[in-house]
């Protein structure tokens, strides 16, 4: 019974059915709780099931819509699918879908963004309202009926705990040697009755290896045999290793200054090229026995691991590229015991976020000129992907640095604009900004310090005169008694730059 050997619960095996007749058990309306973070770990058959089942029970004028509840971003099976549909009715916390995306911009599905680290605790404090269902990937079931989680944990922990009814899919193409490399931390609480999180090094076991469900709650189990999204990393361009060079230049200098240790502090890194060409920077450069702790183990990590340079990862999911995958597969005893995959309530948590000092390396879409950072929206209207873990790292980190090219669509766009068009992260959750360009260390700066920084090591030189031209008229305006020299702003002209790039489709004149 090599197919059957995944469900070793004699009662959940008696709950096999097909992802056709699993997904007639979720009820418009319904919130849906799903597996499934960056990619890794989603369920692969009911949420198609269920989006043919809305698109039939649609098309005689019908309204049948869901919640759909994740870790983070799914695939295209997922997302993708029931977002063709009209499906979704609200999505939180974090998708990266060009269906879902189009939809959301165009009105015809809401989405709440929110931090990471936030969502579960929102679900027990009943923040979100009644979570109906949920849908788990798994890599196998044991005979005592605990579930041995798949490439990412994300929130299933807490969908498992909290749903009304519970589908499993044991999904056959994750690997079997996935078992023990899990750390399931029980131990949280609602306020008042919270206790320390002891974990005081990156690598520290605190849980156990499996989910724990309860057997009355599971109406479904699913097989599968489908491996997860392919995560395409391309080769790292000239600007993004100009990036990571003057990270890796900002490292040495933060060492012979004392201020970190020569292995230096856990890493945290972003998804995105260039937070993976920092990682291959990383890879190559004078850094040893360095330990990460972060929500996605993509390829950049596992080559660090891979040549020795990274001792440690701590993560709540694994983004791999396909020859990725089969690296940590060929040799999956040796990563097994160099990486740990927790729920992200304590991949992202900000007591340990805070207590480990980590460094935080996020990509944004646009900073201004006193260090707020926009990450998620497009000209301050349109969602890009959402704030995902960024805050969570931003606002408890050690060092928290943020990067990007100093310029979007050929030119058109500065990422350095007088005024942020929406604000994720604030000038005090930013201490350092990079862009090709260079490297603005804003730590200690008062404002208008910043503002030169900003411009002089970060800006693209064909907009510095722009922005220098913005700050001195700023501070020429705010004199004379008239106050406002703290944080010089022309407000009229604060946000032109983009009300020109989306009437003229450049951002200057
Ligand atoms: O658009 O694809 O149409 O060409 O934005 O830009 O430079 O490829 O950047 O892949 O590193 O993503 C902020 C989106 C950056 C990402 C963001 C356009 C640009 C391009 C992408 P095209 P790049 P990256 C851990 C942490 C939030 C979540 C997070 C992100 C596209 O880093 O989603 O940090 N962060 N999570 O052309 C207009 C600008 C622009 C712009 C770039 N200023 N104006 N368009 N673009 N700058 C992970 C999790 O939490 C799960």
């Amino acid at each position: 019974m090599p197919e059957a050997s995944r469900i070793l619960h004699p009662g959940l095996r008696q709950k096999i059915m097909s992802a056709d007749a699993a997904a007639q058990l979720i009820q418009h309306g319904d919130h849906v709780g799903m597996s499934g973070f960056t990619g890794a770990g989603y369920p692969k058959a009911v949420p198609i099931a269920l989006a043919r089942h809305i698109e039939q029970a649609n098309q005689g004028g019908g309204h049948f819509r869901i919640g759909v509840w994740t870790g983070a971003s799914t695939a295209p099976e997922l997302d993708g699918a029931l977002a063709r549909v009209g499906g979704i009715e609200t999505r939180l916390p974090y998708q990266s879908d060009p269906v879902c995306r189009a939809r959301i911009n165009a009105g015809e599905m809401d989405y709440i963004d929110i931090h990471l680290s936030h969502v579960a605790q929102y679900v027990w404090f009943g923040f979100l309202g009644r979570l109906n269902v949920a849908v788990i990937e798994v890599a196998g079931i044991l005979e005592d009926g605990r579930l041995i989680p798949s490439a990412s944990v994300g929130n299933n922990k807490t969908w498992l705990d909290q749903a009304d009814k519970v589908i499993i899919e044991v999904n056959q193409a994750q690997p079997a040697g996935l078992e023990g490399m899990h750390d399931i931390y029980y131990g949280t609480d609602r306020p008042p009755h919270r206790r320390p999180i002891p974990m005081t090094h990156t690598g520290d076991r605190i849980g156990e290896p499996y989910l724990h469900v309860d057997l009355d709650k599971v109406v479904a189990v699913v097989e599968t045999d489908a491996p997860d999204r392919d995560t395409v990393y391309s080769a790292p361009d000239e600007n993004s290793q100009r990036i990571a060079g003057h990270i890796l230049d900002f490292f040495q200098h933060e060492v012979s200054k004392g201020r970190l240790p020569a292995e230096l502090l856990p890493l945290q890194s972003g998804v995105g090229n260039v937070a993976n060409a920092v990682l291959s920077g990383l890879n190559r450069g004078p850094f040893d026995n360095l330990t990460a702790y972060t929500e996605v183990l993509q390829d950049g990590m596992l080559e660090m691991i891979k040549s020795g340079k990274l001792a440690l990862a701590s993560a709540t999911a694994l983004s791999l590229s396909r020859e990725g995958m089969q690296e940590f597969l060929d040799h999956l005893d040796f990563y097994r015991q160099r990486i740990v995959l927790r729920p992200q309530e304590i991949s992202n948590h900000p007591e340990l976020i805070r207590r480990l000092g980590v460094i935080a390396m996020n990509g944004m879409i646009e900073t201004d000129l006193y260090g707020n950072v926009n990450s998620t929206h497009i000209m301050g209207t349109r969602i890009m992907n959402g704030i995902g873990g960024s805050g969570d790292f931003a606002r408890n980190a050690y060092l928290s640095l943020f990067m990007t090219p100093s310029t979007a669509k050929g030119g058109a766009i500065s990422c350095i604009v007088p005024m942020v068009s929406h604000v994720d992260h604030t000038e005090h959750d930013v201490q350092v900004i990079v862009t090709e360009q260079g490297l603005a260390d804003l730590r200690g700066l008062a404002p208008r310090q910043r503002a030169q920084v900003v411009i002089e090591r970060c800006a693209h030189p064909d907009y510095r005169p722009a922005l220098r031209d913005y700050v001195a008229r700023a501070e020429r305006n705010a004199r004379g008694g008239r106050g406002g020299l703290h944080t010089p702003h022309l407000l009229d002209e604060a946000l032109s730059w983009h009300s020109r790039y989306e009437r003229e489709g450049r951002m200057l004149p």
